[in-house]
């Protein structure tokens, strides 16, 4: 059970459980194929990596980072555009027993400087072209090393790294060590990092790896950022532990993964590229004749898509549900052994994990109840960086993590999602909190106060819209308003469209009517 207790990784805590086994990269080495030459990894620039690639390579990073004689559980904090030499980092990390930090590459200076204070890495790996105001904000804050990595196999980081050997023995680590902090955006604005261990990682991409029945001659498009459980565990572990290839693309461009689809068999996205997919004209039942797998998750799957999908392709999207927190706690099944997959729902607990829906007063309720959904087991994080308290309060007596989401469980056991309890937007699959947003335009010059709520968007599924109200004798410019957040928080929160207004609607108690809103600017 989690208790406000928890600290990460003591640095004088006993090793002698350590085991070079418990090191997630170990299991995901055992299972590359054994002619080594074969190619690992595809991308869609015409560049080829075979298996050695990836474990020289990841041998060569690891020993440049041992180098550094970092302390124990050390954060590497990587923002960096999607390349093969970025997941060759993460490998490293791993394997020197190190804590990998992946940030979106939306992110700007000020969303940075939160995450470097916070988590205070020993190392940044940062592109060139950021390397001046990144550097300055990390060596500010105590980072002792700053390097550079490009998205096109140029950087110090990769420099560096050439002078060391491609021999190296990942470090042995003890299960509840941490492998990864995802950084996760907080209902009050502050940002909290959700600690994964090696076992939660390695529990969960063996439990998929049965559970969604990959094939030796399976072959990955990967198409998600890398700097998410989707992308970064749910896709990667996938390959890696199954020792499958991946057709690897930087950007998600719906005419490469159709030209690809020809030559794969699994596929993983957010709805949107779904979306954009269905847009392609070329997308038919003999393009996707060899697909094994569609995946769909990180935002709900509209039952419209999916039915489209099966019409469109012949295949049956399979739709999961996961966390920062949890990495994966529910599937559809895969198999027909285990069950038909039902569009609108997010399928069953996954094997090994407890799901239940509970009250406000901790009732757990019956079939079809409406209540807060709750997860127990091995994929459930260790807590919060550097908050015993959160950590605390988002756990039950019971050790259950109270994810935030709203939903049912059928007498099957079938699993919907059918709100929030947190005040969410989950725009193109990621997270945008209202609370972050509207603090930062109420601090603008002449701005009263605002709320920002999700509407329903054909693309992203949902987008942000603000709501302003202007200070007595000030006008407030949308435009401005707009403009002013783009230069200050990641792309993906801003607002698509803004409206100054007198009042906001309340209820009696004097609380802002987000549903009126909702309905309002729909
Ligand atoms: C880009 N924009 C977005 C956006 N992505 N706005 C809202 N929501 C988004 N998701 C902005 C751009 O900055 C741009 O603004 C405008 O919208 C149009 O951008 P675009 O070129 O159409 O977007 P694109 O770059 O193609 O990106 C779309 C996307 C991307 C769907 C490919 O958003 C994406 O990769 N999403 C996946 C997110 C993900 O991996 N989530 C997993 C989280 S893990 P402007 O002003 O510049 O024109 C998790 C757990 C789990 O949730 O269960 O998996
Ligand atoms: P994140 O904090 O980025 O890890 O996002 C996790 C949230 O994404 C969950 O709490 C859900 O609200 C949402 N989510 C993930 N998968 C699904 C899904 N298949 N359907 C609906 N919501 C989902």
């Amino acid at each position: 059970m989690r208790s406000s207790s928890i600290e990460p990784q003591p640095k004088s805590a006993d090793r002698s459980s350590a085991r070079t086994d418990s090191n997630l990269y170990v299991a995901l080495r055992s299972a590359f194929p054994s002619h080594m030459k074969q190619c690992a990894v595809e991308t869609d620039t015409g560049l080829a990596y075979s298996w050695q690639d990836l474990e020289d390579a990841s041998a060569m990073v690891a020993n440049l980072f041992a180098s550094l004689d970092l302390e124990a559980g050390a954060r590497i904090a990587v923002q960096v555009e999607k390349s093969v030499e970025a997941l060759v980092v993460y490998l490293a990390t791993l394997r020197a027993g190190l804590v990998f930090l992946p940030l979106n590459t939306a992110y700007l200076k000020a969303e940075l400087e939160y995450f470097i204070a916070d988590a205070a890495p020993a190392v940044v790996v940062c592109s060139g072209a950021n390397f001046g105001w990144v550097s300055k904000l990390a060596f500010a804050s105590g980072t002792g090393y700053v390097f550079t990595l490009n998205d096109d196999r140029t950087g110090s980081l990769l420099e560096r790294a050439a002078q060391f050997s491609r021999v190296h023995q990942p470090v042995a680590v003890r299960n509840d060590d941490l492998a990864a902090i995802i950084y996760t955006s907080g209902t009050t604005g502050r940002s909290k990092g959700a600690m994964l261990s090696h076992h939660n990682l390695r529990s969960n991409a063996q439990v998929l790896q049965q559970y969604w029945d990959w094939q030796k001659s399976d072959v990955l498009i990967h198409a998600l950022p890398i700097f998410h459980v989707h992308g970064l565990f749910v896709a990667i572990h996938g390959a890696l532990i199954n020792g499958s290839k991946m057709l690897w693309m930087n950007k998600f461009d719906p005419k490469t993964v159709l030209r690809w689809l020809p030559q794969a068999t699994v596929f993983m996205g957010v709805p949107t590229m779904y979306v954009r997919l269905l847009a392609q004209e070329a997308l038919t039942q003999q393009s996707a004749q060899s697909m094994r797998l569609f995946v769909s998750g990180s935002a709900p799957l509209l039952i419209e898509h999916f039915k489209a999908w099966q019409e469109r392709t012949g295949h049956t999207i399979l739709e999961r549900y996961g966390m920062s927190e949890t990495v994966m706690l529910t599937s559809n099944p895969c198999r027909a052994v285990d069950g038909v997959r039902q569009g609108g729902t997010v399928g069953f607990a996954l094997p090994g994990v407890q799901v239940r829906v509970r009250d406000d007063h901790g009732q757990t309720l019956g079939v079809g109840e409406v209540g807060g959904i709750e997860v127990k087991g091995p994929n459930v994080f260790l807590g919060y960086w550097q908050m015993p308290e959160k950590t605390a309060q988002e756990f039950t007596s019971d050790g259950f993590f109270k994810t935030g989401d709203v939903g049912t469980i059928d007498a099957k056991g079938t699993i919907c999602i059918v709100g929030r309890s947190k005040d969410l937007i989950i725009s193109g699959g990621y997270n945008v909190y209202p609370a972050e947003v509207e603090g930062f335009i109420n601090a603008l010059s002449g701005v009263a106060e605002s709320a920002v709520v999700g509407v329903p968007d054909a693309d992203f599924g949902e987008v942000g819209v603000a709501v302003v109200v202007a200070k007595p004798g000030f006008t407030v410019d949308p435009l401005h308003v707009i403009a002013q957040i783009k230069s200050q928080l990641a792309n993906f929160k801003v607002p698509k469209r803004c409206f100054v207004v007198d009042d906001l609607p309340r209820n009696a108690m004097g609380k802002v009517q987000k549903n009126s809103l909702r309905s309002q600017y729909a």
